[in-house]
């Protein structure tokens, strides 16, 4: 079982910048833990970051016949991307949506996910545990689908 992480803009700057919001953990700390959880069911992960929402979009194109699901935090394109979505729909893959933080107790504008509908599920909250908890959740539902 091949996985494939996908992280969004930004999210580049963790451990850095307000960790009152989204802790002290670096990405690479988030790859690495989603990569461990990953192994430790059987599966591998491999991630990617960008900055630039057509990159996410290739990723996730290009992801057909080589990974078996998605992990995406799209991070700001949540609340702004149809051309996330679509790709996502367009790929067919099971795909979680995760979040750092829980977006319902930050500003209006974050209460809306344009991905959150094509994706299985969509997990947020839990901060740094939430990249194992995401992983640990696709590898279940691909095992029951
Ligand atoms: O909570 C999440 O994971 C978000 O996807 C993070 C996005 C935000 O736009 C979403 O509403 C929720 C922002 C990512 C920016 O990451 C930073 C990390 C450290 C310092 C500054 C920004």
């Amino acid at each position: 079982m091949k996985l494939l992480l996908l992280n969004g803009p930004n999210l580049r700057l963790l451990g850095t910048r307000e960790p009152d919001i989204y802790g002290s953990f670096t990405l690479a700390d988030a790859e690495t833990l989603a990569k461990t959880t990953a192994e430790k069911f059987g599966a591998t992960l491999e991630a990617f970051q960008s900055d630039i929402e057509g990159e996410l979009v290739s990723a996730i194109g290009q992801a057909r016949g080589v990974y078996d699901g998605i992990i995406i935090n799209p991070a700001a394109y949540t609340h702004t991307s149809v051309a996330l979505r679509d790709a996502i729909a367009a790929a067919g893959l099971p795909t979680v949506e995760l979040h750092i933080s829980n977006t319902h107790k930050r500003e209006a504008f974050r209460h809306v996910s344009y991905t959150a509908p094509v994706c299985v599920a969509q997990l947020q909250g839990f901060g740094l545990t939430g990249y194992a908890l995401a992983v640990e959740g696709l590898v279940a539902y691909l095992n029951q689908h």
